[in-house]
């Protein structure tokens, strides 16, 4: 019977696992950059490629519903319902991009690349945090994603451009 048990559990998880690694033709890369201890995210696809730092926010800075060692000052807006390929490096030790309600946990190794496809189907906030052991600020280097309407999402990058200019 267990033996039984194991192979049910296994048929529905190879789909899965074998789903998770296919890899679309994208229409948005973004280039994810571990750091210690932040993330860096590239987006190269515009006329004026942007590129920002994320950080958790301060205790003292959070507001009413904001969540303490989760929100970052510069989140990263991604547009639903598009297929963005995610690329993720490190520039020291071995970090790992992960957002569990987006599916995606990415090693972040120094002198490689990794990459996988998301694809967000509704609008709202998604929340992560690195997964490798990387070292004392391990623990506060967390990760949000705005998920935006296509509009929103190209003013935002419109806004960041102007403020690097
Ligand atoms: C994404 O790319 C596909 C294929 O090139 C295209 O049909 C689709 O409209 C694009 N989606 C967005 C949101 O740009
Ligand atoms: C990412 O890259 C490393 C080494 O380059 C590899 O070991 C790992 O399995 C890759 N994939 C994921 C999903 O982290
Ligand atoms: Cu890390």
């Amino acid at each position: 019977m267990p033996a039984f048990i194991l192979v049910a559990i296994a048929i529905p998880s190879f789909r899965v696992l074998y789903l998770a690694d296919e890899i679309l033709v994208p229409n948005l890369t973004v280039k994810v950059i571990g750091n210690q201890w932040y993330w860096r995210y590239d987006l190269d696809d515009f006329m004026t490629p942007i590129s920002f730092e994320s950080y958790p926010k301060a205790e003292d800075t959070l507001e009413i519903g904001e969540l303490r060692n989760l929100d970052v000052d510069n989140p990263l807006a991604l547009p639903v319902g598009t297929i963005i390929r995610i690329l993720t490096t490190s520039t020291d030790v071995i970090h790992s991009w992960a957002v569990p309600s987006l599916g995606v946990k990415l090693d972040a190794m120094p002198g490689r690349l990794n990459q996988t496809t998301v694809i967000i189907n509704r609008l709202g906030s998604f929340y992560g945090q690195c997964s490798e052991l990387c070292g004392t600020a391990h623990a506060f280097m967390p990760i949000r994603v705005d998920g935006v309407k296509v509009s929103q999402f190209l003013a935002w990058v419109h806004a960041i451009a102007q403020d690097n200019a």
